[in-house]
C-alpha cells in the first residue's frame, strides 16, 4: 500500500518553495479554492440523473447558447468556491454575461480567474465526458474592483491554468508555468492525487481531432491538410490517420496529453469575423498553455494563441489548432502556402 501520496495541496506548496516563490498561501488557497469547486461539479456529474442535473435550464448565455442545468450549477459552485476566501478579486465565466466583481463585504485577493465551468455540456445528457477549464491571471495592483480591461491580457501573461475532466475518473490537469502535472480524484478521500507528473505530449501523431460537418466552411487550408490525412500512407503526408472526436475540448486535450494528437477548431468562413469558434480567455489560452508546457504547440493558424491580444470582450473567440509539436508544424505550412 502506498503511504506516500502527494495530494494536489502539497504539490502545489512543495512546488511554490522548490522555485523559491513567497509563501503567502494565496495562491495555493486560490488551487485549493478551484479544486473544491471540480470535486463539487465531479460528486453531482458522477450522480448524473439521480442528482436531477440532467437537461436544459431554458436559458441562454452571451453567446446564445442554450445553458443545461448543470452549466448553472457548475458556474455556482466556481463562484461561490472563489468568492468567499480572499484569494480572487473577479472572475470571467463563460455563463456570466459580464465579468464577476466581488459582493460588498468580501476580501479581494491577488488574482483573476476565467473559467468554462462546464466545456462540452452537451455530453451531459449522454453520460459522455465533460470537464471544467480555468485560467489565473494576477489582479491589477490597484486593489479596487477589476474591469474587463484588467482581463484582457494575452496568454503569456497567464500564472497558471488547468482543467479538469470528469470521465471515467474525474483528473485535475494543471500547470503553474513549470511543466504539467495531472492528479487523479480518489473519491474515497476526497482528494486529487498527483497520478501523472510532467506529463509530455508527443511529438509526432497519426490522429487529429476536427468536427468534419463543417468541412465546407473550412478555408483552403485546412481543407487540404485534412484531405491528405485522409489520403493515408499513398498521399503527400505518406502516413494512416485515425479520427476522434469527443465534442469536449477538455477530452480531446486530455487525450493528445495522453497519446499526442492534434486539436482543430479553425476559422471557418462563418466565423472568419469573429476570429473563430471557440473563446480565448477560457478555453484557447489556457490549453494553449497546458499544451506549449507539455511540449506541445498551440496557434490560431497563424499567430501563437497566447500572443493574440484580447480585445476587452470576456467572450473573444478564437481559432484553435494545438497538439503534437511536429504535426502542428505541419499544419502551419498548409496556411503560409
Ligand atoms: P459546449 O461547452 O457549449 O458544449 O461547447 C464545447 C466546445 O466549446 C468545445 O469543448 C468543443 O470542442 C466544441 O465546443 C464542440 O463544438 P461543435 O459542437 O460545434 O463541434
Amino acid at each position: 500500500m502506498d503511504t506516500q501520496l502527494t495530494t494536489l495541496s502539497s504539490f502545489i506548496i512543495d512546488e511554490q518553495r522548490r522555485l523559491g516563490k513567497q509563501a503567502s498561501g494565496e495562491f495555493t488557497g486560490l488551487l485549493n479554492d478551484i479544486s473544491i469547486a471540480c470535486k463539487s461539479i465531479a460528486s453531482l456529474v458522477n450522480k448524473g440523473a439521480l442528482a436531477g442535473v440532467l437537461g436544459v435550464a431554458g436559458s441562454e448565455n452571451a453567446m446564445g447558447d442554450a445553458q443545461k442545468k448543470m452549466d448553472l450549477i457548475a458556474n455556482d459552485l466556481f463562484i461561490n468556491a472563489l468568492q468567499h476566501n480572499g484569494h480572487c478579486a473577479g472572475m470571467a465565466s463563460e455563463e456570466l454575461d459580464e465579468i464577476l466583481t466581488l459582493p460588498e463585504g468580501k476580501i479581494r485577493g491577488s488574482y483573476l480567474v476565467t473559467f468554462d465551468p462546464l466545456d462540452g455540456s452537451s455530453n451531459m445528457d449522454i453520460n459522455i465526458d465533460v470537464g471544467a477549464i480555468f485560467s489565473i491571471l494576477k489582479a491589477p495592483a490597484s486593489g479596487e474592483d477589476p474591469t474587463a480591461e484588467d482581463f484582457a491580457r494575452p496568454g503569456v501573461e497567464q500564472i497558471a491554468a488547468g482543467y479538469c475532466l470528469y470521465g471515467p475518473s474525474s483528473m485535475f490537469v494543471l500547470t503553474t508555468g513549470n511543466g504539467v502535472n495531472g492528479f487523479t480524484l480518489d473519491t474515497s478521500i476526497g482528494e486529487f492525487i498527483l497520478t501523472h507528473p510532467d506529463m509530455k505530449v508527443p511529438e509526432t501523431t497519426n490522429e487529429f481531432a476536427i468536427n468534419a460537418s463543417n468541412q465546407r466552411h473550412w478555408e483552403p487550408a485546412v481543407q487540404q491538410y485534412i484531405a491528405d490525412c485522409q489520403a493515408g500512407e499513398t498521399g503527400t503526408l505518406g502516413k494512416n490517420y485515425n479520427m476522434r472526436w469527443v465534442a469536449a475540448m477538455v477530452g480531446e486535450i486530455h487525450r493528445i496529453l495522453c497519446r499526442g494528437g492534434v486539436f482543430l477548431y479553425p476559422i471557418d468562413e462563418r466565423n472568419r469575423e469573429a476570429g473563430g469558434k471557440l473563446r480565448l480567455l477560457y478555453e484557447g489560452n489556457p490549453m494553449a498553455m497546458i499544451v506549449e508546457q507539455a511540449g506541445g504547440l498551440a496557434s490560431t493558424g497563424y499567430q501563437r494563441i497566447m500572443e493574440v491580444m484580447p480585445n476587452g470582450d470576456p467572450h473573444q473567440r478564437v481559432a484553435v489548432i494545438m497538439g503534437s509539436k511536429q504535426e502542428v508544424e505541419t499544419i502551419l505550412k498548409y496556411h503560409e502556402a
